[in-house]
């Protein structure tokens, strides 16, 4: 079976709709044909500051959602980045290999280091993709699903594969990136021309997952469209619209033009009613499932203890590969 391995931040306690559509629910499809690591990174989320209590609890929360999410520990492996410490230590020797121009063409990076300042840009910020590089490479994976704003770390973690194995010797897969057309981005419900994300400007854009039904129903309701009335999918001329139809479409597998054709001759206010009754079906059983896994730590323990175990073996074989590769004396 091909392998796969995503990653998803612990950082603002519930996931938000960009998250699910565009990853989480690839990594749940793809764990039937995929011999699947599913981690929460933990390390990238210090890369901004964080409350130790506050990182703690958005740890837990995170598990406890991809398993609401059907991601099943029975099926893939289910760990926290953190407790495989061959992430830090591969990152090291991407560090050694990325080249500081290379690095500072990011331009996740340059978006964020311009949002906090330089004096609030740690160094980890900006050697984040070659951290995320290292979290691809240990666990040699041919596939990485992930939504389109991780294209560039996808290609960047390409590029440092092939340099390793062209310049040491075969050692690492050189991992495709898994990126469906469709979901790929998720627009922001306020401002359809940027993406949804966690760091948005206006709250009322964002969806969290572990909002109140009656308030995920009221920002759908909310949601910018245009002064036309008609529905139909065109990103260029109606993103706002097109957001709308992808979201219901995905989460009820009925098609854009399926979709087009229902509400052929309505106007904005039924769709809006018809995806907020589709949303709250939705995130009121998502909330629930989470909230008992919340409630059920050992359980969660044992399953985190038995996936960290299993993600080692795999990352320890890569790690002393590639000391070895390098020329790093081994201990006795
Ligand atoms: N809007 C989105 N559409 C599609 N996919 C998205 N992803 C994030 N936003 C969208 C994908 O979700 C996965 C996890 O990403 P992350 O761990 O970077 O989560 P995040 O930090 O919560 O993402 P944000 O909201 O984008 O935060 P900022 O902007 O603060 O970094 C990834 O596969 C990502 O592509």
């Amino acid at each position: 079976r091909p392998r796969v391995l995503s990653g998803i931040q612990p950082t603002s306690g519930s996931f938000h709709l960009g998250n699910y559509l565009g990853a989480v629910r690839q990594w749940v499809a793809l764990q039937e044909s995929h011999d699947a690591f599913y981690m929460v990174v933990d390390l990238h989320a210090i890369t901004v500051a964080q409350d130790p209590a506050e990182l703690r609890a958005n740890t837990r929360f995170a598990v406890a959602q991809l398993l609401a999410a059907g991601v099943d520990p029975e099926r893939c492996t289910v760990f926290i980045q953190s407790h495989v410490p061959e992430h830090a230590q591969l990152g090291w020797v991407m560090n050694c290999l990325a080249g500081f121009g290379e690095a500072s063409r990011m331009t996740q990076f340059k978006d964020k280091s311009a949002r906090h300042g330089a004096d609030r840009t740690t160094v980890g910020l900006f050697t984040y993709p070659m951290l995320m590089v290292a979290d691809i490479l240990l666990y040699q994976a041919d596939q990485v699903p992930v939504g389109e704003d991780q294209r560039q770390h996808l290609e960047l973690t390409r590029n440092l594969a092939e340099r390793f194995n062209s310049t040491y010797g075969e050692t690492f897969t050189v991992p495709d990136p898994y990126i469906l057309k469709e979901t790929a981005k998720i627009y922001d419900l306020q401002d359809p021309s940027s993406k949804m994300s966690k760091s948005t400007a206006n709250p009322k854009g964002l969806i969290n997952l572990l909002d109140e039904p009656k308030t995920t129903a009221k920002k759908v309701k909310s949601a910018v469209t245009d002064t036309d009335t008609v529905i139909r999918f065109d990103r260029a001329e109606k993103p706002g619209v097109s957001n709308l139809l992808t979201i219901y479409s995905t989460l009820t597998g009925a098609s854009v033009p399926e979709l087009e054709q229902k509400y052929e001759g309505k106007g904005y206010g039924a769709l809006k009613t018809d995806l907020a009754e589709v949303m709250v079906d939705f995130v009121t059983p998502f909330r629930t499932r989470t909230q008992e896994y919340l409630d059920d730590p050992e359980t969660l323990d044992s399953i985190l203890a038995a996936g960290a175990e299993k993600a080692r073996a795999v990352a320890a074989e890569t790690l002393a590969l590639t000391y070895d590769r390098m020329g790093l004396l081994p201990a006795k």
